[in-house]
């Protein structure tokens, strides 16, 4: 099993962010996960043809041209259906998520959670701040299916988009491109040894949380293009976005999960985590991938029963935001 060495460890230290080459099976880690969106994809194109928002389910297309053009035709953002969080607001009883089996079995694969444990430690929970990111051509977006999970990400430090309460606690970032992520299609870019300083403030906007443009050393950042099954690990307050899609016809697809030792706070508390992984208390280890869905839909159903919950620690309008 992948075990990371003293340098890696030295390395992440330092700059704050360590890819780890080929560390997932493109074959046997990665194609259940899109198999299992072709699968989604296909329920989207049904459900949005019988609605006649599109005039075909475009069957035969493959999965980045059919996506590409049922978002462009119907003029919607799909990515909800597809992601494996809630939304921040407005959660309804049907609000979509996927959070299929092969979702779950990359979650808690044992390569991967071996790496983690190298940070983290042997007590390891799974953060719920996780997402799909299927990053649209930008030219096949318009302002009304534009969303922070399909378009361009601003700088910002994962710590500065959850609550304060995690401050405290020890996340760790991994980002996974299930197909090759380039300069091109839009790969993560990060400022190297910014994890060192402390908490930038952050703005609300459209795709997100983000930090003013004018307090980034962006002359210092640096694009990471990975290959499909690299994984990229990164500090939570290490500043990072991520570039625009500028092919004119791929989809840039990734996973950004995040994982921390057992019991720290998550700075998500609506939304539920798991036990991935436990010496001491191996019984509370979740296994069962409908035991985590179900997780899933009974905060939805309690998310859609209330006021919209806390996610956020920033205020539009003032100080550097205004
Ligand atoms: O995948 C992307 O484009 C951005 C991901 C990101 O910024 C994050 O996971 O924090």
């Amino acid at each position: 099993m992948y075990k990371l060495s003293t340098e890696q460890k030295e390395r992440l230290g330092r700059e704050g962010y360590l890819v780890v080459e080929q560390l997932l099976d493109p074959r046997l880690d990665i194609r259940p996960l899109l198999d299992e969106y072709e699968a989604v994809l296909g329920r989207i194109a049904q459900s949005f043809y019988a609605e006649g928002v599109i005039s075909s389910t475009y069957i035969n297309l493959p999965f980045d041209a059919r996506l590409i053009q049922i978002c462009r035709e119907s003029g919607r953002s799909l990515s909800q259906f597809f992601d494996i969080s809630l939304p921040q607001r407005a959660i309804r009883q049907d609000t979509p998520i996927h959070t299929g089996p092969a979702v779950f079995a990359l979650l808690t694969s044992p390569r991967l959670l071996k790496v983690v444990e190298d940070i983290v430690g042997k007590e390891i929970y799974s953060n719920p701040v996780q997402h799909i990111r299927m990053k649209l051509p930008s030219q096949a977006r318009t302002s009304a299916s534009s969303d922070g999970l399909n378009s361009k990400i601003p700088w910002h430090q994962d710590n500065g988009v959850v609550l304060p309460e995690a401050d405290v606690a020890t996340i760790l970032t991994v980002w996974i491109p299930l197909n090759d992520a380039t300069v091109e299609n839009g790969c993560l870019q990060v400022v190297p040894g910014s994890h060192r300083g402390g908490l930038e403030p952050h703005c609300p906007g459209p795709a997100g949380a983000a930090i003013p443009e004018r307090l980034v050393p962006e002359d210092k950042a640096i694009p990471l293009p990975m290959r499909a099954g690299s994984v990229l690990l990164m500090h939570q307050r290490t500043i990072h976005s991520s570039l625009d899609n500028v092919t004119a016809d791929r989809v840039r697809m990734s996973l950004d999960l995040r994982y921390q030792p057992v019991g720290q706070p998550t700075g998500r508390p609506s939304f539920p985590g798991f036990v991935a992984r436990s010496t001491t208390h191996p019984e509370s280890v979740l296994h069962d991938p409908r035991k985590w869905a179900n997780l899933w839909l009974e905060a939805r159903d309690q998310l859609a029963r209330e006021e919209d919950a806390a996610f956020n620690r920033w205020q539009a309008g003032i100080g550097v935001c205004a």
